[in-house]
């Protein structure tokens, strides 16, 4: 049998081509114009460049007031700020409000005072877009803090918003991120959770 010594020869040389090929697409389509995505020690929000699992974006939630429908969500590959899509969020029909979110429970939580950032652009925000932060005990709503007064409205370029916060005793999770409240368009990207500065 001369030919059985060099079947496994082929078969190891084929899957090695094969192994080399997949390589070199992944570096292709890794260097497609993306912008560096700057990794940040420490930062809690998972997906936080908004870059995986599109058009879920999991772990965030996306919330919208009551119709689901009157707020779209999408990746955009022509605006971001780094890698290669932003999350972008346009009202659809009237409605008060949409959020990009992350929920924590407390006990995992590296701090009680934390802040969290996120980069922003707008067009035609007819209303603020703010950070907030919702505290929850015994499955119930028990707070909340927002940057509401500080928020952006209108037609700006990249924008970061910040806002540090405590966790009051007794709670048990929270959610933190982006709320929008009108129509425009607004894109998010680079969100950060950190403990806060002492
Ligand atoms: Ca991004």
């Amino acid at each position: 049998m001369p030919d059985s010594p060099s079947l496994p020869l082929r078969v190891v040389l084929a899957a090695a081509l094969l192994a080399l090929l997949a390589a070199c697409a992944e570096r292709r389509g890794g260097s497609t114009a993306q912008a560096p995505v700057a990794p940040v020690a420490g930062n809690l929000m998972a997906n936080a460049s908004f870059e995986e699992d599109h058009p879920r974006f999991s772990p965030w939630t996306l919330n919208v007031h009551a119709d689901p429908d009157a707020f779209s969500f999408e990746p955009d590959p022509q605006v971001f700020r780094s890698g290669g899509h932003s999350l972008r969020v346009r009202m659809v029909s009237e409605e008060p409000f949409a959020s990009a979110v992350q929920y924590f429970d407390v006990g995992i939580l590296p701090a009680r005072r934390l802040t969290v950032r996120a980069w922003v652009r707008g067009e035609a925000l007819e209303r603020p877009v703010y950070m907030h932060t919702a505290f929850f005990a015994f499955g119930g709503q028990s707070g909340l803090v927002d940057t509401r007064e500080q928020g952006l409205t209108g037609t700006f370029d990249w924008t970061r918003l910040e806002m540090t916060f405590e966790i009051p005793a007794h709670t048990d999770r929270i959610e933190t991120g982006v709320t929008t409240t009108g129509a425009g368009t607004l894109w998010i990207d680079d969100v950060e959770l950190v403990p806060a500065a002492p």
